[in-house]
């Protein structure tokens, strides 16, 4: 990683990927790739990707369907964790082989068209010293990006604020500063910095609690003026639907691989829709940026560039917002030589 993501629970510095080629009876081949968190996850995964291809080798390439069986054939271990990664890698290689096929950029395949789609730039911005964030904060406006995201959490309310008014006054006017905790705090806490963070100018506070305590979210969101952001733990449509159920916060933000892939998303995307809740992506901005441009209540994509080294086309961001590719499918092809150089086996 260019830029280490320093969170309040852990120190993030390399992104151990797993590439997925879906290859079909046409010859035609689909791409996806996993953020594993851990290098011990990938072989997990690959070896459930195999049961994924035991259990549907020779089927028609119908992505919706497809996901109903393997939810039906890992129903007694439970889609989540690494089945789920395994079945939405799947499903987004699968999406991306039928787009393909169909000579269509996703996004045009699901019904859109390839639009520009306002994006911040999520690399860094981790825990350091004020002048440190400020330093980075700078060099990350690079590429015309309005907006940014800065990791919270610090051992200290003092402290917390010292960051956001550091990165502030480096700034030019008109920059969004969003803020992350990464589910540091208690809902007292929460709601103690919250409110400190409200004279702040913040565009949105992220997890501040545990992500599944949605109604400690939902009291945090009716306390603080600043709108309070969820979404990247949902795991499957289901959790969202609890989590709007709730109240539990102002935007949403699903993460490509745990809302169930692209076919996950639609339902996520559907659902924020028709409760008018604005929808951003994490991480895997190249897909993210097809499925925004087809999502009804579409706001922000989060922008980090960990794939790029491997891309044969890495997302292009122009003036702060990212360029949907226009050639068929999400776009992903792999830089053979990179991949050889990176390999971690
Ligand atoms: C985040 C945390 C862990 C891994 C990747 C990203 C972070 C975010 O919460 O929202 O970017
Ligand atoms: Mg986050």
């Amino acid at each position: 990683m260019t830029y280490v993501l320093g969170t309040s629970v852990q120190a993030v510095r390399e992104a151990p990927l797993l590439l997925v080629d879906l290859e079909t009876e046409e010859g035609v081949t689909g791409h996806a790739y996993q953020f594993c968190y851990l290098p011990a996850a990938a072989p997990a995964i690959v070896t459930l990707l195999e049961e994924v291809l035991r259990t549907v080798k020779g089927d028609q390439m119908d992505p919706v369907a497809l996901w109903a069986k393997l939810a039906q054939r890992f129903i007694l271990i439970g889609v989540q964790g690494i089945v789920r990664m395994a079945m939405a890698m799947f499903d987004v290689a699968c999406w991306d082989a039928v787009a393909k096929a169909a000579g269509q950029p996703l996004a045009t395949y699901l019904g859109a068209s390839p639009r520009p789609i306002p994006a911040y730039n999520s690399c860094g911005l981790g825990l350091m010293p004020p002048a440190a964030v400020a330093d980075e904060a700078e060099k990350l406006l690079a590429g015309g990006f309005r907006a940014l995201k800065l990791r919270l959490g610090y051992p200290s309310l003092e402290a917390d604020i010292a960051a956001v008014r550091a990165v502030r006054s480096r700034l030019p006017a008109g920059i969004s500063v969003m803020v992350d905790f990464n589910q540091a705090l208690t809902v007292p806490e929460a709601i103690r910095r919250g409110r400190a963070l409200d004279g702040e100018g913040v565009y949105w506070v992220e997890e501040p609690i545990r992500h599944d305590d949605y109604a400690g979210c939902a009291e945090i969101a009716r306390a603080l003026s600043t709108p309070v952001q969820i979404g990247e733990n949902f795991s499957l449509p289901y959790d969202m639907e609890r989590a709007l159920a709730a109240r539990a916060c102002d935007y949403v933000m699903p993460d490509l691989e745990r809302i169930g892939g692209v076919t996950g998303w639609r339902r996520a995307g559907e659902l924020a829709g028709a409760t008018g809740i604005r929808m951003s992506s994490h991480l895997y901005p190249e897909v993210s940026a097809h499925l925004l441009a087809a999502t009804p209540t579409a706001h922000w994509l989060e922008y980090v560039d960990w794939a790029d080294v491997l891309l044969e086309e890495p997302l292009r961001i122009v003036d702060g917002n990212a360029n949907v590719p226009i050639r068929p499918g999400n776009g992903l092809a792999w830089n053979d030589d990179a991949v050889r150089r990176f390999r971690m086996n």
